[in-house]
């Protein structure tokens, strides 16, 4: 009987240390086309109310220099999905050499390529995908095929439906699994049936490491974002507002599962957008204090509203301000898991570091130069504070590929974030540095009709058929 409490000293030590190595459960909210001005805390002035948003950023850290990819929903996706700049694996423009996959595009993720989800699957994480995927609705392209276990949404935009291209498309499909369960779904409770599926994904997988994906299908694509109808008409924003706040209730809905099962300290979660809001008239999202909008290379379509929280580890209330990208998500988090990273090159790096705030932690970034691509035009770099705008006689202006000539400009995107003084002449010396840089990624990502050396290439399907309804 004496024994007993050493041997429950003993227990308690074990399981301290093992809890304190356990990996963390990772949640990554992705919201689509939505702007850095949308939420309270990187814009007390907007009219959304984000009240569950602003509580993560207050108990984790705001990053106020977090780049997308692209300004563009699948090459935004597959950067986050792989590590890699959308053009090292080929998803920088579609099948037909547009901005983003359509229904039945013949293109998708090259199946060889490892996403996080199967990074994470190395060391035993159980995987859910619950909104829009948007990398291939072909079944080898299926989430199901790259390390999810769990795929419950839709496979690309919300406005991609069968009225757009009759004869051809289809219903927009829902699908559970490799399954179309719904054709067309009700879009206006996407976001609800989203976070009811996140919330019974992460009950059910409470006792084992779980990766939940969470690109939600809003605001979305349309002029008109969708919202259920206890959201609807109930912000200053119109629909684009309603859809923003019941994007906010849902983060509120799944934090306090964590919550309430004992998980939110050992759980990472990420919340940011897949590009800037999109410009409409009038306007609906913000991109402020950024100029330009989404879609494009702007500091409004790339940079990100970006929050992370993960107590004890990620310090509260602070902001973040070095340069970091969704690329940088994938070897992160296999750091995290300590599980190992794909085989194959990768642009993005560990930034456990800068997330967890060491001192003297800097960005890889700043190095090597963060590349602004948009289709397979390389159109800026940044490096530090410094933006510098390429010169380019062909510039693409819209996704259309209409081409502009655009001179060489360089600002301080730290310090005059809305890009106000253009200082090029004053920095001859910087504007040398960031030209080589450029070169650097020209050579290795490639540009326009020139291939990268480390360019590999998506999968392909040559006789896409229509997702229907499973019989
Ligand atoms: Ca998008």
């Amino acid at each position: 009987m004496k024994k007993l409490p050493i041997l429950v000293a003993m227990l308690t030590l074990v399981t301290t240390e093992m809890l304190a190595a356990a990996p963390p459960n990772i949640v990554v909210f992705f919201v689509d086309n939505f702007g850095n001005g949308d939420l309270q805390c990187f814009n007390p002035a907007t009219l959304h109310r984000t009240p569950n948003v602003d509580r993560l950023a207050a108990e984790g850290t705001k990053f106020t220099s977090f780049y997308v990819a692209s300004g563009v929903c699948t090459p935004s996706r597959a950067a986050l999905m792989t590590g890699c700049y959308p053009r090292r694996v080929d998803l920088h423009v579609s099948d037909k050499n547009t901005a983003v996959l359509q229904a039945l595009a013949k293109k998708g993720l090259n199946p060889d390529e490892l996403t996080i989800a199967e990074v994470l699957k190395q060391v035993s994480y159980a995987t859910g995908i619950f909104g829009k995927w948007h990398l291939g609705d072909q079944p080898p392209f299926l989430p199901t095929r790259q390390g999810f276990d769990e795929y419950w949404g839709i496979p690309y935009s919300d406005d991609m439906t069968k009225d757009k291209f009759p004869e051809t498309w289809p219903e927009l499909p829902l699908m559970r699994g490799e399954k179309v369960i719904e054709a067309p779904p009700d879009r206006d409770y996407l976001v609800k049936r989203t976070t009811e599926e996140v919330i019974a994904f992460i009950e059910r997988n409470q006792s084992t490491p779980f990766f939940a994906y969470i690109p939600h299908t809003m605001p979305g694509s349309t002029k008109t974002p969708f919202s259920s109808p206890a959201f609807r008409g109930k912000s200053k924003n119109g629909d684009y507002g309603d859809s923003v706040e019941e994007l906010d209730w849902s983060t509120g809905e799944i934090m306090s599962t964590l919550k309430r099962l004992g998980l939110d300290n050992n759980t990472l979660v990420v919340w940011t957008s897949d590009n800037g809001a999109v410009k409409r008239s009038p306007p609906q999202g913000s991109g402020d204090p950024y100029r330009g909008s989404g879609y494009d290379t702007s500091e409004a379509g790339m940079r990100m509203p970006c929050v992370m929280r993960w107590p004890g580890k990620i310090p509260a209330g602070k902001t973040q301000d070095e340069l970091c990208s969704t690329m940088d998500l994938l070897p992160t988090f296999s750091k995290l898991a300590n599980a190992p990273l794909p085989a194959k090159p990768i642009d993005g790096r560990d930034i456990g570091s800068l997330i967890m705030s060491t001192p003297g932690a800097t960005s890889h970034w700043d190095e090597k130069g963060f590349g602004y691509y948009r289709l397979g035009q390389l159109q800026a770099i940044r490096s530090g504070p410094w933006k510098l705008y390429l010169p380019l006689s062909n510039h693409f202006v819209n996704n259309a590929q209409k081409i502009a000539e655009v001179k060489l400009t360089l600002f301080d995107v730290r310090n005059d974030v809305h890009e106000d003084h253009e200082v090029s002449a004053q920095h001859p010396d910087i504007v040398a540095r960031l030209t080589r840089l450029a070169e650097t990624i020209r050579v290795e990502i490639g540009d326009m009709d020139k291939p990268g050396t480390g360019q590999r290439t998506a999968g392909w399907v040559e006789n896409p058929k229509p997702l229907l309804i499973a019989p």
